[in-house]
């Protein structure tokens, strides 16, 4: 988008709206099927976890488990980190959630890089909690949650799950301008943001604020220009 281009389409939002929309606590239902991605599972028995992007966890016996992943963003003010996955399967047997949660990028064969935090049981067996309480976590910031079964057993590695946010956590896209989720930005992610923005749908409150404005359109101009790495 050339700058003409941008300023006419500030203009045009900016007076289209400048209106609030509700904030409630961010949860999704999942599902981990035969088609989802793989990773070598780590364990969290042993982790070191420290509040940075520099936790380490031990690796599990368990390679190849399928995972689901979540990008996950904060507002503009410094969050602690809060992810609790609940199981929607029968225990003992079957989809038994394990989390992962990653700063910036995620590698299935490398999970121990940019590792911000892991969880099996803590929000009491079957269900996972990353909860790190001592320290808020970097606003503006990517976050990658990665959800697995512990187990690669036939039986018990597909399931599914609701996964909910904390206060200030909220679920976006790898590129904030993405909306379409495809790895480009283009005209379809430009008239998918003016669509939103118009209707005041929360999903264009970019800063996460409870107000879709101006603020939010030159969020999106800037990652537009950034484009889509
Ligand atoms: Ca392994
Ligand atoms: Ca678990
Ligand atoms: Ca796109
Ligand atoms: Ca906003």
């Amino acid at each position: 988008m050339n700058h003409a281009h941008s300023k006419l389409l500030t203009i045009a939002l900016a007076s289209a709206c400048a209106c609030s929309a509700a904030t409630a606590q961010d949860a999704r239902f999942g599902q981990v099927t035969a088609s989802s991605d793989t990773w070598d599972r780590l364990t969290a028995t042993g982790a070191s976890i420290t509040g940075a992007c520099n936790a380490s966890a031990n690796d599990s016996v368990n390679d190849g488990v399928p995972y689901e992943l979540y990008y996950i963003r904060t507002g503009d003010f410094s969050p602690i980190l809060d992810i609790r996955v609940y199981s929607l399967e029968p225990a003992p047997l079957d989809f038994d959630p394990f989390i992962a949660v990653y700063c910036d990028s995620f590698d299935p064969n490398f999970p121990n890089t940019n590792l911000l935090h892991v969880d099996d049981d803590s929000a009491g067996y079957p269900n996972a909690h990353a909860f790190f309480p001592f320290a808020g976590i970097d606003p503006n910031s990517l976050y990658i949650a990665v959800v697995s079964s512990y187990s690669n057993f036939p039986q018990s590695q597909y399931g599914n799950f609701e996964i909910s946010l904390g206060n200030g956590l909220y679920f976006s896209r790898r590129c904030l301008a993405d909306f379409n989720d495809d790895g480009e930005v283009d005209f379809v992610d430009v008239s998918l943001f003016i669509s939103l923005f118009t209707a005041m749908h929360p999903d264009a409150d970019l800063n996460y604020d409870g107000s879709t404005d101006f603020v939010d359109i030159s969020l999106f101009l800037s990652d537009y220009t950034a484009g889509c790495p």
